[in-house]
């Protein structure tokens, strides 16, 4: 499967975002990581319904949507979707999970159905036929920063090896929290496609993106 990067914007130096953007374009950047968060289903505040519009204004680069907030059924309707854009929900937030999967879609979406790292797989048995990928959080959500759950890669192993054997080989998994230079590589080796980059990697201290994400593709390439 076509390994691909999702930068999370969350992390971007918002002063100077046009002029990332422009250097994530010419990357080759496959989708922006855009962390919606509510105060109640996590601690904590980011990005919102106006900065998705300005985004879609600014770049053809799909958006991946990650909605961390309690009932996501009531404010997908907020939110402005483009074709092709990832949305992930959270099965810990959501009550009327096949019927907002099948919303998404209904708005020209990509499903994605992200699970804590203390969820386990089991509970997508029954979405299976409504989802594009799976996002397995490698931290719990809520911050950027945070150290990598271990037993998450396992997870993913044992995730992408039940997708394959049970007809779902086409359901990409994307990963998210401390995905830094050796992580991705297990990551990667474990079967995760799409990898969100944040201050661990791409948005480290110090570092120059455009070289990052040189460094980053061959990571996962696992070149
Ligand atoms: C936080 C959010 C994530 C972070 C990302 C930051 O829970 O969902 O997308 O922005 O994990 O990356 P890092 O490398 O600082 O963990
Ligand atoms: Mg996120």
């Amino acid at each position: 499967m076509e390994k691909k990067i999702s930068p999370s914007l969350m992390c971007a130096d918002f002063l100077n975002l046009g002029e990332e953007l422009k250097k994530l374009e010419k990357g080759g950047i496959e989708y922006l990581h855009v962390d919606i968060m509510d105060g109640e289903f996590v601690q904590n505040y980011t990005l919102g319904t106006d900065f998705v519009k300005k985004l879609h204004a600014a770049t053809d680069i799909p958006l991946d949507i990650h909605m961390m907030v309690v009932k996501p059924e009531l404010k997908l309707d907020w939110f402005e979707i483009r074709e092709g854009d990832y949305v992930s929900v959270h099965y810990e937030a959501a009550t009327h999970l096949q019927a907002l999967l099948a919303k998404i879609h209904a708005k020209g979406g990509k499903t994605m159905l992200a699970i804590n790292p203390g969820t386990p797989i089991s509970v997508m048995e029954e979405v299976l036929p409504d989802l594009d990928a799976v996002l397995v959080m490698t931290v719990n959500p809520g911050f950027a920063g945070q150290k990598l759950v271990p037993q998450t890669l396992d997870k993913i192993r044992r995730l992408r090896k039940w997708l394959d054997e049970s007809g779902y080989g086409h359901i990409e998994i994307e990963v998210d929290g401390n995905v830094n230079y050796p992580n991705a590589r297990l990551m990667s080796e474990a079967g995760a496609n799409i990898f969100v980059a944040g201050t661990s990697s791409l948005y480290a201290k110090g570092t120059d993106l455009d070289e990052e994400i040189v460094k980053f593709r061959d990571t996962i390439n696992l070149k």
